[in-house]
């Protein structure tokens, strides 16, 4: 086990997100601390979403003669689904499938939906579980068997070029989205023999985990008309045409809190987004023999005026335990600001505030009439500080290169090396033989100078990492 995924399994447990003692594997338990960290997050993703698409709720089980529909789709995902066959004692005349993803669910019902030119566009979304039979090693929330947390959009377009546009509104959505959390990221489209089953195109937003390894986080795909086609979604035009729409699908999933954990967490363990975090602050009394009373009644004042000024979540821990000891553990659970209170600073009219991205202690004034304020703005420069730092550790990361030789060698020092390609696909499966790293996408389509393995006019500017 490399040094990070033992960080990353031990902080799982400590902080108690998830539990992975669950009997089935891939499969495991969300627990207080997680899901409220889950929650937060999926508040921010359906506040962004709601704006333009409507959420739904589809059925888990597909039945196999509609997954089996769409060739290329079903190919994709054959040695990953999993099948309900008896219902009790009795075999079921058709088998079920769970849901790898949703479209062989959705699309049969679009395709009753659709009807007029004015039905369209259509946006829908969902967050419901996914299951895969991954063969590949399983880690907690980054490759599991069952995706506890698949959000989903589907889009229905009349033209090619409204399609087109709603790829680049879902990039937008989920830079937004990314930057909410402060997670760095990398977009790129995936090379033709990596994109999404079905899809015309697939662009993937990636970011590097600590370990040096890039984590796929999101994709976005256009789908064209291959749907359409399979599940006969048509509508009218104005001139009484039947046409077939043009579709567009996104996804994100567990892996969007599994990067947020990695990427902001160091070795004091989780260090959380303000935005996300269960309690965005915690007040630790300083208590000696002498004004104990007085400093738990100010701190409990302190954090009832707190939320009701500000709405924070704010922790009050009274524990009769060593100051020390909270320190160390909410620090562990990722609490983004300490305030500790004690006599002394009472009588000065101080607080002791503690920074849990910069480690930085520094004493305040307090306030009575400002206090809220100043608090609120203290966590607003953490996010933007955990977002600027969390994105200069990506691009320190990055390292461009004119030779295969030197692919390698940075390469083998982890992070993402970018080169330029010709996109001819013999000499991509050879690039990625000899430096033994999968592309991961490109970034642009015309680029001057000639490719770094076969010399010839270059066409893309080309990431490969090693990937999870
Ligand atoms: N229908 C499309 C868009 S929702 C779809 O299924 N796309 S996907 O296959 O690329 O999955 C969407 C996202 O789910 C991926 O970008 C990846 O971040 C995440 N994901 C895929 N497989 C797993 C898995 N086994 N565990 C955790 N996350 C996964
Ligand atoms: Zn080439």
């Amino acid at each position: 086990m490399s040094e990070f995924s033992e960080w990353f399994h031990n902080i799982l447990e400590e902080a108690e997100i998830i539990d992975t003692r669950y009997p089935v594997k891939g499969m495991h338990v969300w627990l207080p601390q997680g899901f409220k960290i889950r929650k937060h997050t999926l508040k921010i993703l359906r506040d962004i979403l709601d704006k333009e698409h409507d959420e739904v709720l589809f059925p888990l089980l597909i039945p196999e003669d509609e997954l089996a529909k769409e060739a290329i789709h079903v190919k994709g995902f054959e040695e990953e689904v999993y099948w309900v066959t008896h219902g009790g004692l009795t075999e079921l005349n058709e088998k079920l499938a769970l849901r790898p993803t949703s479209e062989t669910a959705m699309y049969p019902m679009f395709s009753l939906w659709v009807r007029n030119h004015s039905d369209l566009p259509m946006k829908y979304y969902q967050v419901v579980n996914t299951f895969r039979y991954e063969t590949k090693h399983t880690r907690p929330l980054i490759r599991v068997r069952e995706i506890t947390t698949f959000t989903e959009a589907h889009t229905v377009h009349a033209t090619a070029e409204e399609t087109e546009a709603q790829v680049k509104e879902a990039l937008r959505i989920y830079r937004e989205f990314f930057d909410n959390l402060g997670i760095p990221y990398t977009v790129s489209k995936r090379p033709e023999w990596d994109k999404f089953p079905g899809a015309e195109y697939t662009v993937a937003f990636d970011t590097l985990m600590p370990d040096g390894k890039t984590l796929q986080i999101g994709t976005v795909h256009n789908l064209g008309k291959t749907f359409a086609k399979t599940f006969d979604i048509k509508y009218e035009t104005a001139e009484g045409e039947h046409k077939y729409v043009y579709q567009t699908c996104y996804g994100l999933s567990d892996r969007v809190i599994a990067s947020i954990i990695g990427i902001h967490g160091d070795d004091a363990g989780l260090c959380l987004p303000p935005d996300i975090a269960p309690y965005q602050i915690v007040i630790v009394p300083i208590i000696f023999k002498k004004g104990g009373e007085a400093v738990i009644d100010f701190c409990r004042k302190l954090r009832e005026k707190l939320v009701s000024e500000s709405n924070l979540k704010v922790y009050f821990d009274e524990r009769d335990i060593r100051a020390g000891k909270k320190y160390y553990e909410w620090e562990m659970r990722g609490v983004p600001l300490r305030l500790e209170v004690g006599p002394r600073d009472i009588e000065n009219s101080k607080i002791v505030t503690f920074r849990r991205d910069s480690k930085e202690k520094e004493i305040i004034d307090y306030d009575n009439a400002t206090i809220s304020c100043t608090v609120e703005k203290l966590l607003d420069d953490i996010n933007i500080n955990m977002r600027e730092t969390a994105w200069k550790s990506l691009e320190n990361n990055v390292h461009h290169v004119n030779s295969i030789e030197e692919a390698s060698k940075k390469m083998s020092e982890g992070g993402i090396v970018t080169f330029n390609w010709c996109g001819d696909k013999d000499c991509g499966n050879d690039i990625e033989e000899k430096v033994n790293v999968d592309i991961l996408g490109v970034q642009a389509d015309e680029i001057n100078g000639t490719c770094i393995n076969c010399g010839k006019q270059s066409k893309h500017l080309t990431l490969i990492a090693k990937t999870y």
